[in-house]
């Protein structure tokens, strides 16, 4: 396993290479070419600058989160083939770059969804929050205005405004597609990619869905063990595998997610560790990495990630805003770094077995 943080790049993330450096055991970042929209190809002089950048400062690029997916490949619109060569084309960049990961998502129009991005806890800290409640009431095309005023000024991954700027057309694109469709389009998608991830090696990383139900009636299906077990059978290539991210499967108290962890030996290739704390149906909010702050056991799942020998890049998620730190929601430096080394502690101990 290897430790790592999230980065999104000069220009973008408050947090600097030089201080994720200095968290214990960090060797790694996660990151991306984060200006570029979905479906443009990547440029390799580009990536190249990026990289130097990371190794200028004493760290590698682990991994990308994320080569994002134009929608016309999610809902097969005639121009789907054409996109699919552009991201092909991308990998290829990526390989040359010497990466061999990449994290993507299936999702329809939103990327991870929260009610709150800012929730007050009673230490003072703030977290991001989800009631379903709350969002049942809104109108979907106005939810990227409720985000990115509560943003502080930050682009969010998979909100960005050019792209929420049409949020009524991509509305329309997915009305009829429902989950089977989805499916499919995923299917036809990974198998027409296949063969480029295993020329160049590249391990293709699906995040599962956020939080881990339906929303606003739009089509979901990266949502439990089912879903994934579905997944890597469907296309059963070690190239096709998953991030597993703890807090998005763990948004649902019926996900068992050291369970799922078991089930999906060998092709995790990814893994986003953090912990949510469950309030009642469909409400949830972001917690400490600690076990005891939250409501997923965080020993039994770094557990059962060295019982399968996970050996891949591994991230901290969202943390915590505390100590009146200004940052991307989710993403501020302290509580990540906290976390981080929470994790480590218990790999540590995983590793010399209580001895
Ligand atoms: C999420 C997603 O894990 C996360 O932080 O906020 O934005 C995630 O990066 C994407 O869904 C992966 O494609
Ligand atoms: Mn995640």
């Amino acid at each position: 396993m290897e430790m790592t943080m999230r980065w999104f790049g000069p220009g973008f993330d408050p947090v600097t290479l030089d201080k994720i450096r200095q968290v214990p055991a960090v060797t790694g970042v996660i990151t991306t070419l984060y200006g570029v929209p979905p479906g443009e190809e990547w440029k390799k002089e580009d990536l190249l600058a990026l990289k130097k950048e990371v190794e200028d400062n004493g760290l590698r690029i682990a991994g990308i989160e994320s080569v994002n997916i134009h929608d016309s490949i999610k809902t097969a619109s005639p121009e789907r083939d054409k996109y699919i060569e552009k991201y092909i084309n991308t990998l290829k960049v990526v390989s040359q770059a010497g990466i061999n990961l990449v994290c993507y998502n299936f999702m329809a129009v939103f990327d991870w969804t929260r009610s709150d991005l800012a929730k007050p806890r009673p230490d003072g800290a703030n977290v991001m929050a989800y009631q379903q409640k709350f969002i049942d009431e809104i109108n979907p095309d106005t939810m990227f205005d409720v985000i990115s005023a509560k943003s502080q000024g930050h682009v969010l991954p998979g909100w960005e405004p050019e792209r929420m700027a049409k949020v009524k057309e991509l509305f329309e694109l997915y009305k009829n597609i429902d989950d089977k469709t989805l499916f499919a389009n995923l299917e036809y998608f990974l198998k027409a990619i296949m063969p480029t991830c295993e020329k160049y090696g590249i391990l293709m990383a699906i995040h599962p869905d956020d939080p881990a139900w339906p929303v606003f009636g739009l089509p979901r299906i990266v949502k439990n063990k089912e879903d994934l077990q579905r997944l890597v059978k469907t296309v059963d290539n070690p190239h096709n595998g998953v991030t597993l991210c703890t807090g998005s499967l763990g948004s649902s108290p019926s996900n068992d997610i050291p369970d799922i962890i078991r089930s999906l030996k060998g092709r995790i290739h990814f893994a986003h560790v953090r912990n949510v704390k469950h309030n009642g149906p469909g409400d949830f909010e972001e917690s400490a990495h600690l076990s005891s702050d939250g409501s997923l056991d965080m020993y039994a799942i770094m557990k059962s990630l060295y019982d399968i020998g996970f050996d891949g890049p591994l991230r901290p998620d969202h943390g915590r805003c505390i100590w009146g730190e200004t940052s991307m929601p989710g993403y501020g430096l302290y509580d990540r770094a906290i976390g981080l080394s929470y994790l480590s502690g218990i790999w540590e101990a995983l590793q010399k077995g209580g001895k």
